[in-house]
C-alpha cells in the first residue's frame, strides 16, 4: 500500500523534471523568437491555434531543415533527432491560460501621447515632404526619417519590436502608421517629429491597411484570430471582427490591403481558402459581373464579403485597378497543389491558373507596360528565377533566371530597370539588373561580398535606387539609377525596408503598395 504514494510522487518528479528540462531546451533555442510563453516575437506563436495547417510531421521537418522564406534556421547540426521531436510535441500542448486580447484589452493598452489637434501644420524641418524616406532599422528597433534630395537623416524614432510590412502614410504624407509583431500599431506626425497615439491589438499581428479615404486602420492577427478597426485620427478601437468561416472555425489573417477604387479592405485568411472583403463606406461598391450569375454585393460598412476559394492564397498581389487578386499559396500535396491563380474581385470567382513553380513572393512583385500589354513581373522564395507573368491572358511570358532565390523586387515609372535581391543562399550579396525591355539581366552588383543585399526602394523622380546592406552593422548604398554607380553610402542597424512618401501614396507601378 505504501509504494503507491512513492511511485506517484516519483512520477510528479519525473514529469516536473521532463517538462523542465523541455522548456529550458525550447528556452535556449526557440525562445529568442517566438518567445518563452510561445506566444511569439520576430517569429510566429508556437502553441495549436498557429497549427492548424501544420501537422506535426512537417513541423519536425521544418525544425530540422528550416522554412523558406523566413528567419527560421535549421537545426539538424544542431539538435538531436530526441530533442528535435521533444520540441514538436512540446508546441502541441494547449498553454494553460489560452491567450486572448479582447476588445477591453485593446481599449486599455490605448495611448494618445499628442492629441493631433495640438500639433502645428508646419513642419519643424525643412525638406521636400514629398521626397521623404522612412527606413525600418530592424537591427535595434529603430525608424530613420530620410531626406530624399541630400540623403541625411532628419530624424531616428524608438520603435516597438520587430515592425513587420510596409508603413502606410496617410494620403498628404504627414502621418504614417506602423505595425509591430507584437501586436502594436503606432501613429507618427511626420511634420512634428511626435507619436501621436498607441495601441495593442493583437497578440501577434501581420500587418496594417490605411482606408483611402484615411478615415480607419485594419490590423490583421494571427493571435488571437482576429482583425481589428481603428480610427485614423487618434488610433481609438472601432470594431474587433473575429475571423471565422460559416463552420465556425477561425484562422490567422495572413495580409491585409486596402483596395482604394472598391473602397474597401482585402484579407488574405490563413487557414481556410476564403479571401474577404470589408467595406469601410456605406455604399454599393461592387459591380455585378455578367459572365456569371452572381448578385451585385451591397455591404454595410465593415461586413463581410466572403470570397470562396479552392486553394488557399498565402501571398498576393493586386493589379493597379484592383479588379484581380493574382494569388499563390504554399503547396500542401495533391489537395492543394502548387500554382497561381487569379480572382475576379467583381465575381470572386477564379477566372485563371498561373502556372509558376516553386514559391512566387507576389507581394513584392512590381508591375510595367511592355510592348502592347502589361507586366507582373516576381520574385520565387523557392527558386533562382523571376517569373514574368502578361496580364493579357494570366501565362507565363519569361521565366528569368537568377543566382537564387529573392525577396524584394523593385522599380520606378521613369527607371529603365528592375532590381531584384538574392535574398536567400551563398549568393545573398548579390543583386541583379533587369532591362524592362529586353527582360534580360543586364548587370549584377555585388555591394558588399559577403553580406546581404536586399530591398531596394527609388526616390521620388526615379533618379536614385536605395539598397539596404541587410547586417546588424549595415547600411544604405545610393546608386545612380541610370549608371548604377554608387552615389554615398549611410551607416545603419539592419535596415529593412524603406518607403518613399510620394511613391508609395501615388500608387508608383514599381514598388509595393
Ligand atoms: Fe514579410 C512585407 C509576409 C517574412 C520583411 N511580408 C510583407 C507583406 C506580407 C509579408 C504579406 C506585405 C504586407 C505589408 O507590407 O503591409 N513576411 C511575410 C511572411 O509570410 C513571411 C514569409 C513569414 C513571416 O514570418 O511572417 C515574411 N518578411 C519576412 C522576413 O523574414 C523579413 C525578411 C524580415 C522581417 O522583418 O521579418 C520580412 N516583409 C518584410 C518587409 C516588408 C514585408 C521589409 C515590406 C516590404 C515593402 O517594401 O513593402
Amino acid at each position: 500500500m505504501k509504494l503507491i504514494p512513492v511511485f506517484l510522487l516519483f512520477l510528479f518528479l519525473h514529469i516536473n523534471a521532463y517538462s523542465d528540462s523541455t522548456q529550458d531546451l525550447f528556452n535556449k533555442h526557440c525562445a529568442s523568437c517566438h518567445g518563452e510563453d510561445r506566444l511569439g516575437l520576430i517569429g510566429p506563436p508556437l502553441i495549436p491555434q498557429s497549427f492548424k495547417r501544420l501537422k506535426p510531421k512537417a513541423a519536425n521537418l521544418v525544425i530540422k531543415n528550416g522554412r523558406a522564406a523566413t528567419q527560421m534556421p535549421a537545426f539538424s547540426e544542431i539538435l538531436s533527432t530526441k530533442e528535435i521531436q521533444t520540441l514538436v510535441d512540446y508546441i502541441y500542448i494547449k498553454p494553460e491560460q489560452p491567450p486572448q486580447w479582447d476588445m477591453p484589452a485593446i481599449v486599455k493598452s490605448h495611448k494618445i501621447l499628442n492629441a493631433p489637434d495640438t500639433l502645428g501644420n508646419e513642419p519643424v524641418f525643412k525638406a521636400d515632404l514629398q521626397n521623404l524616406f522612412l527606413v525600418v532599422e530592424i537591427g535595434d528597433h529603430h525608424v530613420t526619417l530620410l531626406n530624399g534630395d541630400t540623403f541625411k537623416p532628419i530624424f531616428r524614432l524608438k520603435t516597438h519590436n520587430a515592425l513587420h510590412g510596409g508603413p502606410k502614410y496617410s494620403k498628404d504624407g504627414r502621418y504614417v502608421y506602423f505595425a509591430s509583431r507584437d501586436g502594436w500599431i503606432t501613429k507618427f506626425d511626420i511634420y512634428n517629429l511626435k507619436v501621436i497615439a498607441d495601441i495593442r491589438v493583437g497578440i501577434n499581428t501581420r500587418n496594417l491597411a490605411v482606408s483611402d479615404d484615411g478615415q480607419f486602420i485594419i490590423a490583421g492577427n494571427t493571435l488571437p484570430h482576429t482583425a481589428v478597426i481603428l480610427k485614423a485620427h487618434d488610433l481609438s478601437p472601432v470594431k474587433v471582427i473575429p475571423v471565422v468561416n460559416e463552420a465556425g472555425e477561425s484562422s490567422r489573417v495572413s495580409a491585409v490591403y486596402t483596395a482604394a477604387p472598391r473602397q474597401s479592405f482585402i484579407l488574405a485568411l490563413r487557414d481556410f481558402p476564403e479571401v474577404w472583403e470589408i467595406p469601410y463606406v456605406d455604399k454599393k461598391i461592387f459591380v455585378h459581373d455578367y459572365r456569371y450569375e452572381m448578385p451585385a454585393y451591397t455591404g454595410e460598412p465593415f461586413s463581410i464579403r466572403r470570397i470562396k476559394l479552392k486553394n488557399y492564397l498565402d501571398d498576393f498581389f493586386f493589379d493597379q485597378d484592383y479588379s484581380h487578386i493574382i494569388g499563390a499559396a504554399r503547396p500542401e500535396g495533391e489537395r492543394f497543389p502548387q500554382g497561381g491563380q487569379v480572382i475576379s474581385m467583381a465575381s470572386g470567382r477564379k477566372i485563371s491558373d498561373i502556372d509558376i513553380p516553386g514559391m512566387p513572393h507576389l507581394s513584392s512583385g512590381i508591375s510595367w507596360k511592355y510592348k502592347d500589354t502589361r507586366i507582373i513581373a516576381t520574385p520565387n522564395i523557392k527558386e533562382g528565377i523571376v517569373s514574368i507573368i502578361d496580364t493579357k491572358d494570366w501565362k507565363i511570358i519569361k521565366r528569368i533566371k537568377t543566382k537564387g532565390p529573392g525577396f524584394f523586387m523593385r522599380s520606378h515609372e521613369k527607371s529603365p530597370y528592375a532590381w531584384v535581391d538574392v535574398f536567400f543562399g551563398p549568393h545573398k550579396d548579390l543583386v541583379h539588373i533587369i532591362d524592362k525591355k529586353t527582360l534580360e539581366i543586364v548587370k549584377t552588383l555585388q555591394p558588399v561580398p559577403g553580406k546581404t543585399a536586399a530591398h531596394v526602394e527609388f526616390t521620388k523622380d526615379g533618379r536614385y535606387a536605395l539598397l539596404s546592406i541587410w547586417e546588424d552593422d549595415g547600411a544604405i548604398i545610393v546608386y545612380d539609377a541610370q549608371t548604377l554607380e554608387e552615389v554615398t553610402r549611410l551607416a545603419m542597424k539592419k535596415p529593412s525596408g524603406k518607403y518613399n512618401v510620394y511613391n508609395k501614396t501615388h500608387l508608383e507601378e514599381g514598388t509595393s503598395h
